[in-house]
């Protein structure tokens, strides 16, 4: 066994580890801005993990980036002393050199990495303010994303989880010297981008306020405090499971009523649910594929495999890095879109107000359903189906402005048949997986006579595995093969399979993120790390799932209901007209 020493600690090792990675299984503290374990991304730029090293038997030590320097047996190393605090000092005070200090109006504030390795290395002052702040990119040009280059320190973290877990490449670090900093890779301004997506992973990654989500928080707190407008939030699957964390709660807590609770409390008309709107998607989308599947087997030509539509960083993705799958993209529009279409629709009637009198905001922990609400296609001449796009984290915001703590609110049970009402089947959509086995359960049983798939829980398609593949039976429709996939880079990977004809699939589920919703890019961001509650918010939209009475979303109540006087059929021309849309552009 190799044994080296860490501040006089004895602590083993394998051959080819890093300083790094040696002192974190050892738990050993290694301050780091750039580096990042979960993406094996070391860029060795920031300065900030210098230890002293001694090799065996030497005198004189030298100081080295713990990040991509290999152990060596015998050494004794030292994270803290003196000369290691005064040059990472040094370094500190050159990155602060040319970083904006604007703490205040800053999108992390309170929440930023770099403050906390300041903190770490025991800096007092800065005697360089702002010395080479030289007017760098401040680009809001994006639906969903800032870029603020004057806050970036250049690590590269964004770069990395674009390429490596997107597989787009969309993001660069570009310049020199003081002006270097983040750019979008063949385009000046993020609008105009011909890669990205609007995931939003970047945002989960960035230590610094150098990329955020695009702060709507002022007007939709214009629209709460207008006397003249009655507000309706949706709130997504995910946002129940992730907004918890953002006020110090255990991760995975479900804190549906105490948001119902929050939102009353500062003046929101009306709290309803976008897992509602996820019962009606899959009453559209199940239809469509029974659809589809049926006139195969009639031998007319149809676009299958069918690809699920809710996700807009993965409509975005089909839109400009895979417009051969366009086609085959279910024309169901997304929950949130559902949501805004029938409230701006049934709601006038049903709350006596006048539709330009309807405000309808969304909670979502995604920073790509910003954008999606903007689509034309979306949109009908008396306005935009859905006013305001949140994320998680400026959910959070909101409340703080008010001054609301989440720990402070006391449970409040959601208004009954008010979109309101949701299935188990609604409430998975959150994780990747829930829209396939949300929409297999009512295709089972619009197969089999109405009867249940048993047993409810498809566990084929849970967890957080890559590539989820199953067979489902559907009756007279036969053994249809489906797929799940979250994600983009595996997505592609999986595109290529595809048309290399290496598998063959009827029907496939696809999340941007990996995780799905419940890891989007506006959920809150974890510090130095990477998705690591997914699996614990994942568990929790699986509880939430089976504490539900009812777990299939063709007996919601409010959907048959809905249905019955209102919509009539799935897929009727009423139905067309207000829950689907065409992607192509
Ligand atoms: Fe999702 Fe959705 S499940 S995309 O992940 O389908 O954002 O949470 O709101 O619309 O319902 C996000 C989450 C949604 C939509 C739903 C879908
Ligand atoms: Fe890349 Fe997604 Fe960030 Fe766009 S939003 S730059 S696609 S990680």
């Amino acid at each position: 066994e190799n044994f080296a020493w860490f501040n006089g600690q004895k602590v083993s090792f394998q051959e080819g580890q890093t300083i790094l990675q040696v002192a974190k299984d050892a738990g050993v503290f290694i301050p780091t801005l750039c580096a990042f374990m979960p993406l094996n991304h070391t860029p060795g730029t920031c300065r900030m993990c210098l230890v002293e090293v001694f090799d065996e038997g030497e005198e004189t030590g030298h100081v080295v980036t713990a990040c991509t320097t290999p152990i060596k047996a015998g050494q004794r190393i030292f994270t803290r002393n003196e000369r290691v605090r005064k040059m990472q000092q040094l370094q500190m005070k050159l990155l602060f050199a040319d970083h904006e200090q604007d703490c205040k109006s800053c999108a992390r504030h309170g929440n930023c990495e770099l403050q906390d390795v300041a903190l770490f290395i025991g800096m007092t002052h800065t005697p360089t303010p702002n010395t080479f702040v030289a007017n760098r990119v401040f680009d809001d040009s994006s639906a969903g994303i800032v870029r603020d280059v004057n806050k970036c320190i250049r690590c590269g973290r964004c770069v990395e989880v674009c390429r490596q877990v997107q597989g787009i490449g969309a993001l660069t670090i570009d310049n020199f010297g003081t002006m270097a900093g983040v750019a979008m890779t063949g385009a000046k301004r993020w609008a105009d981008s011909a890669k990205c997506v609007q995931c939003g992973q970047c945002t989960l990654v960035c230590p610094t306020g150098a990329l955020s989500e695009k702060d709507e928080t002022d007007r939709v707190l214009n629209m709460i405090d207008d006397p003249e407008t009655v507000t309706i939030f949706q709130l997504a699957p995910a946002v129940r499971v992730t907004l918890g964390e953002e006020f110090g709660m255990t991760p995975g807590e479900n804190v549906e009523p105490l948001i119902v609770y929050a939102l009353k409390h500062i003046g929101v008309d009306y709290v309803m649910d976008t897992n509602f709107a996820a019962d009606v998607t899959i009453m559209e989308e199940g239809t469509e594929l029974l659809e589809r599947l049926k006139a195969r087997k009639e031998d007319h030509e149809v676009a299958l495999p069918m690809f699920t539509s809710c996700c807009p960083g993965w409509v975005n993705y089909v839109e400009k890095h895979a417009p051969m799958v366009m086609e085959y993209l279910s024309t169901t529009r997304s929950p949130q879109a559902i949501f805004g279409a029938l409230a701006k629709a049934l709601l006038p009637q049903k709350l006596n107000v006048s539709r330009d009198k309807l405000r309808v905001i969304s909670v979502m922990p995604c920073t790509a359903k910003k954008g999606e609400a903007l689509r034309p296609t979306l949109a009908r001449e008396a306005g935009p189906d859905v006013d305001a796009v949140l994320t998680v984290r400026e959910l959070a915001k909101l409340l703080r402005r008010c001054g609301m703590h989440l720990k402070n609110c006391k449970p409040m049970a959601r208004d009954e048949h008010l979109f309101t009402d949701y299935t188990g089947a609604g409430a998975i959509f959150g994780t990747t997986g829930g829209v396939m086995e949300a929409a297999v359960r009512t295709a089972y049983a619009l197969t089999h006579d109405g009867q249940s798939m048993k047993p409810m829980v498809f566990e084929p398609t849970r967890g957080l595995e890559g590539v989820k593949e199953a067979t489902v039976d559907l009756g007279e429709l036969g053994e249809i093969r489906v797929a799940v996939v979250h994600g983009l880079a595996r997505t592609q990977a999986l595109l290529d399979k595809m048309s290399r004809g290496e598998v063959i699939y009827d029907f496939v589920e696809v999340m941007a993120c990996p995780g799905g919703c419940i890891s989007g890019g506006g959920t809150p961001r974890k510090k130095n790390n990477y998705q690591p509650f997914s699996r614990v918010r994942q568990e929790a939209i699986y509880k939430i799932d089976e504490e539900c009475a009812i777990r299939e979303s063709h007996k919601n109540p409010e959907v048959t209901a809905l249905y019955a006087e209102t919509l009539g059929a799935p897929g009727s021309h009423l139905a067309h007209d207000l829950l689907h849309c065409e992607y192509r552009s």
